[in-house]
């Protein structure tokens, strides 16, 4: 079986507000090294939304030493800023840009975000990001031929969703195209359904699962490493998503990433304690050795 592409959204430490690039490349080289393939650096784990063009920058220029490994999300609600990122990115020769659509405002036309894709796209070769449920918008497996007929670079997309059947249909009509699952839930189920690979936020700390999966995909090993990387998603969001993130990387990686940046609150010591607590009655529980 070939090994899927292996995508982490990474986290983005920050350091008295500021992102901290080195701590961003120790724990960007250490998940490389565990043997995902691809940093997403300004996904939604890494704070992307809520980033100046700028601090988007600084990552693109973090991990400058190791371009074919990038995908930097650029997709913003200023379209100009995102084109100028788009060339920078093409500057870098990184692997490709990844985009959200146009979010928050209501009544985007279909055309808009055909030809939003189509203008980004033109600049540097694009993954579309679809996640419906926090964009508002879905981007399905028509948009995408229509985005491709227009002359858009259109090379892939993550599909942050679980409707199964969106995703098995750009998979099967669209043409010469990387269909990415983004839930945690859905990293075997990418290996089962003959998809392209999968963006997983929980690869920040959980990549030695992630490869326990890989390998047993094809057995029922591969359901019990899927089912623990799904309570350590579902215990991440009880703590206090995204937030939890950072620590959760600490107790298993032994790696400082950093701090969120508020409004995402960091853990006090007592819901850390209690995390990791839980953490490892999860391991044990599913006879995992960290
Ligand atoms: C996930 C999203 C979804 C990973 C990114 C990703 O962070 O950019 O909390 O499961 O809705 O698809 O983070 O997060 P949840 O692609």
């Amino acid at each position: 079986m070939q090994k899927l592409d292996s995508i982490t959204p990474i986290i983005t430490p920050f350091t008295d507000n500021k992102v901290d690039k080195d701590k961003a490349v120790r724990h960007g080289e250490d998940v490389l090294k565990g043997g995902m393939k691809y940093l997403f650096p300004a996904g939604t784990t890494g704070l992307g939304p809520s980033m100046a063009s700028g601090e988007k920058h600084d990552l693109l220029d973090a991990f400058a030493h190791i371009p074919d490994h990038v995908i930097l999300q650029v997709g913003s609600l200023n379209l100009e800023e995102s084109i100028n990122l788009a060339k920078e990115a093409k500057k870098y020769k990184i692997h490709a840009v990844a985009a959200l659509p146009p979010y928050y405002f209501t009544g985007m036309k279909r055309e808009w975000l055909i030809k939003y894709y189509t203008k980004l796209s033109s600049e540097y070769p694009t993954i579309i990001y679809n996640y419906p449920d926090t964009t508002g918008y879905n981007i399905t497996y028509d948009m995408v031929n229509d985005i491709k007929k227009a002359g858009g670079d259109v090379i892939g997309i993550k599909e942050t969703t679980f409707n199964m059947n969106d995703i098995l249909n750009t998979k099967m009509y669209v043409p010469d195209f990387k269909v990415y699952t983004g839930p945690d839930q859905y990293i075997l189920s990418a290996y089962r359904l003959g998809l392209d690979g999968f963006v997983s936020g929980a690869s920040n700390y959980g990549y030695k699962i992630i490869n326990k999966i890989i390998e047993n995909y094809d057995n029922k090993d591969g359901d019990r490493y899927q089912f623990l990387l799904n309570e350590l998603a579902d215990l991440s969001r009880k703590y206090g998503t995204i937030s939890s993130i950072y620590d959760m990387v600490e107790i298993m990686t032994g790696i400082d990433a950093g701090n969120p940046r508020e409004p995402f609150f960091k853990l006090s010591k007592e819901e850390r304690n209690s995390l990791e607590k839980e953490m490892n009655e999860a391991f044990k529980k599913y006879n995992f050795k960290p």
